[in-house]
């Protein structure tokens, strides 16, 4: 969702203030669909809810449903005692209801004692605007060299990106293989070798420390920690978020990174909900262990149910979420449902280049995690429901010898 706030009147009167330009859109399409050299996908394409397969949100419709969309205009201060909110404008605005859904911003590299990052040539990619600014690099730096630092979900979809629109990439990031919060190495190994036959280099286990740039300010290559010199037409940066929480620190309750709610969505000030990636919230599933999730499933979720808190309290039972990760590159596709903890079993077959494989994590005897390559959507819905039930695993040789079918006959 685009970064916003939503300002509820109970009476029936909801207001939605964003500093953003246009009306809240699925972030996911900046990463993929924005980003293709034929027929990319543009906005009106991609507003709120086209992911979810609901009517598109467009201004239109915000303005036919009665609800007031405040655009263009950045909160710049929050008073939850007293119920209100100044903006950059000078106009105070009272809630008597207030849904926080400010989302995250990119990090930046000067937070890592790299200067320079602000040259025309170097792409962050969290809104509209950023993927504006990767699309016209990529235009002028068709058959040259693209740096992407970071091996998370930004490196990894802006590589497969960046190799579609003929660019050489080399992809720089600290860890031993991609993905690290989430694969593991054999699934890694998976991707990099395809993403390698793809045209991609991978320079793991380093950093950047500097850029070296031309006279007009523009970066021509990157320093590795070891002194070797990346050249580079372009970057693109993906090395993380942080939740924007600023505006609420020391007035709300905060944990994990992220303004802490219980299972209505609803702060420490029970006027306040919070939703999305900014929101950290009670996982039943993990026996209630607080976590903030950066995935636009959990976003909209958290959304809805902070609504169904708000307008029916009363017949509105705590959240009951199941954390879900997704990820397209190349013709690929993967899921995973739950949590990445325990004992791991790979299965399927990890050598096609139309794959389908995948692994279960299993603690204490219990299936926790599963993630699948190339699934359908019936396997998708078996997976899910295996971590959902904490399907019991008497046999681990058995459950990697049965591999997808465990979850399907389940
Ligand atoms: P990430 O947390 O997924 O990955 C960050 C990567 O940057 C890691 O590989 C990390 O080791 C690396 N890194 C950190 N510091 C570094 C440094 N100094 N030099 C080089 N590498 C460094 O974060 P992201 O890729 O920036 O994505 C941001 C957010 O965007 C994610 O949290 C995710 O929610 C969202 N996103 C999700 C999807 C999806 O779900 N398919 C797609 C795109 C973006
Ligand atoms: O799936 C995604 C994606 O591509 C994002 O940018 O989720 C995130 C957002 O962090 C969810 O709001």
């Amino acid at each position: 969702m685009g970064r916003a706030f939503v300002y509820v009147v109970l009476g029936g009167e909801l207001c939605i203030i964003s500093e953003e330009a246009v009306a809240p859109y699925e972030r996911p399409a900046l990463s993929k669909g924005y980003l293709l050299p034929e027929d990319p996908s543009r906005l009106p394409k991609f507003h709120t809810c086209v992911g979810a397969n609901d009517e598109l949100l467009t201004t239109k419709w915000y303005k036919e449903q009665g609800i007031e969309l405040v655009l263009g205009t950045r909160v710049i201060s929050a008073d939850v005692r007293r119920k209100t909110l100044l903006t950059a404008t000078g106009e105070t605005i009272s809630y008597k209801t207030l849904i926080i859904a400010t989302g995250a911003r990119a990090l930046k590299l000067e937070e890592f004692g790299i200067s320079g990052s602000d040259a025309a040539n170097i792409c962050y990619l969290r809104n509209l605007e950023d993927a504006d600014k990767l699309v016209n690099a990529m235009s002028s730096c068709s058959g040259g060299n693209a740096v992407v630092i970071g091996g998370g979900y930004i490196g990894m979809e802006c590589a497969a990106a960046l190799v579609t629109n003929k660019i050489k990439v080399t992809m720089v990031f600290p860890e031993k293989h991609c993905m690290g919060r989430l694969f593991t190495e054999k699934i890694a190994d998976y991707y990099e070798s395809y993403y390698t036959l793809k045209g991609v280099t991978f320079t793991k286990g380093t950093v950047l420390t500097s850029f070296e740039k031309d006279s007009t300010g523009k970066v021509t290559s990157v320093i590795l920690r070891d002194g070797n010199h990346l050249p580079a037409d372009m970057v693109v940066v993906g090395i993380g978020i942080r939740a924007n929480t600023s505006l609420f620190e020391g007035q709300l309750l905060m944990e994990k990174g992220g303004i802490k709610v219980n299972g209505q969505m609803q702060t420490s000030d029970s006027s306040v909900y919070a939703v999305g990636d900014v929101a950290a919230f009670p996982i039943k599933l993990f026996d209630g262990d607080i976590r903030r999730l950066e995935h636009v499933d959990s976003a909209r979720r958290t959304a809805r149910h902070a609504v169904a808190a708000i307008l029916e309290p009363s017949k509105t039972r705590d959240v009951d979420y199941l954390p879900f990760f997704y990820s397209r590159v190349f013709t690929l596709s993967w899921q995973f449902y739950g949590d990445n903890v325990g004992e791991v079993i790979h299965y399927g077959d990890f050598t096609s280049n139309s794959p389908r494989f995948g692994a279960y994590w299993v603690s204490k005897g219990q299936i926790t995690g599963a993630f699948l390559e190339g699934g359908n959507r019936d396997d998708y819905e078996a997976l899910s429901m295996v971590v959902r039930r904490k399907t019991k695993v008497l046999d681990m040789p058995e459950l990697e010898r049965q591999g997808l079918a465990f979850a399907i006959q389940e």
